[in-house]
């Protein structure tokens, strides 16, 4: 029955019915039953997937923000997958991004979606892929994933996302020598935001210094933009890069590792389908101190039929 509904959705979905994009999101959310089949069966597309990551308060959401008005100006439909850090330390900045959202909820060329990061390793919510994949299916102009950049979740974006924009502040003159170098190796475009602070052109200079031995890996230079996202400042400079890589095909080495991320992950998911962390705590609690073997547990655990 499910299979039917499945192929009702999806053809409601297609023809960007937001409802319906809504209600896809729930059913696979939840891993209603049969959502799966519904996966399986999603029609696949072309859409360019924006991926913003950075530091928390670093402009994203008003980068986001000056993008779309842009984009809807030409007259393209857009999505945005905000991915809200769960940590009630953000719960300021978060409310504010619902608040100069808000606009664009009433939009019919747009469509947004928040979601809690629930990856219990301070990852992208579990299923950000398969939440993109729906919105591809609709068939958008543009899909833009907002994520804050804490630990694996920038490289997790990358793998989402044919463009990786990595927004940056210019007080972060530290994080300069301390970047990650997978940040680096993600990253298809910096932005310094807030660029009417002091330190800006220093900042912008360092950068280019830091980034100079990853050009060489690359076919084109990294590059770097200045904005002022709050005086939507830049934002035509960001469009038009986003826009180059968009033309640009991308190569097929790139492909392959982008399509390797998405299945490496989804695989992941599988396997991991049945572990249940309650179940071991429950089963680790009855574990004998003396003779306990943590290593004999766990391939018991992983391999016998009837635990
Ligand atoms: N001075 C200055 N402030 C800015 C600029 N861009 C954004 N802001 C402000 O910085 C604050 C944070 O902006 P957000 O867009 O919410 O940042 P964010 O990176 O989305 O934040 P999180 O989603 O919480 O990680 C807001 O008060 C913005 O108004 C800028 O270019 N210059
Ligand atoms: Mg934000």
């Amino acid at each position: 029955m499910f299979v039917f509904m499945a192929t009702e959705l999806i053809s409601k979905i297609v023809q960007k019915d937001f409802k319906s994009i809504a209600r896809a999101i729930s059913l696979v959310e939840n891993e209603s039953p049969g959502y799966e089949d519904f996966l399986r069966q999603l029609p696949s597309s072309n859409t360019f997937v924006i991926g913003i990551t950075g530091p928390p308060g670093a402009g994203k959401s008003t980068l986001v923000d000056a993008l779309m008005s842009k984009m809807i100006k030409e007259n393209n439909t857009v999505a945005v997958l905000c991915v809200d850090p769960s940590s009630p330390f953000n719960l300021g900045a978060l409310l504010g991004d619902r608040i100069r959202m808000s606009d664009w909820y009433i939009h019919p060329n747009v469509f947004i979606r928040s979601l809690a990061t629930r990856g219990s390793l301070g990852g992208l919510a579990p299923k950000i892929l398969e939440f993109t994949d729906i919105m591809k299916a609709a068939g958008f102009d543009y899909i833009i994933i907002e994520t804050v950049g804490v630990g694996q979740s920038e490289v997790e974006i990358a793998g989402l996302a044919d463009v990786t924009v990595v927004v940056m502040v210019p007080e972060g003159g530290d994080e300069i020598q301390t970047m990650k170098a997978g940040l680096m190796e993600i990253a298809d475009i910096f932005v310094v935001n807030k660029s009417d602070r002091p330190g800006a052109d220093a900042f912008e200079k360092n950068l280019k210094l830091k980034l100079a031995p990853a050009f060489q890996s690359k076919e084109k230079e990294i590059a770097i933009i200045k904005t002022i996202a709050s005086q939507k400042e830049g934002i035509d400079d960001l469009y038009s890069e986003i826009l180059d890589h968009r033309r640009n095909e991308k190569s097929s080495s790139k492909k392959n590792i982008l399509l390797t991320e998405k299945a490496f992950h989804l695989i992941q998911q599988q396997r991991m389908k049945d572990i249940d962390k309650e179940d071991l705590k429950l089963k680790l609690n009855q574990a004998d101190s003396d003779s306990f073997n943590l290593y004999e547990f766990v391939w018991q655990y992983v391999y016998s039929n009837n635990r």
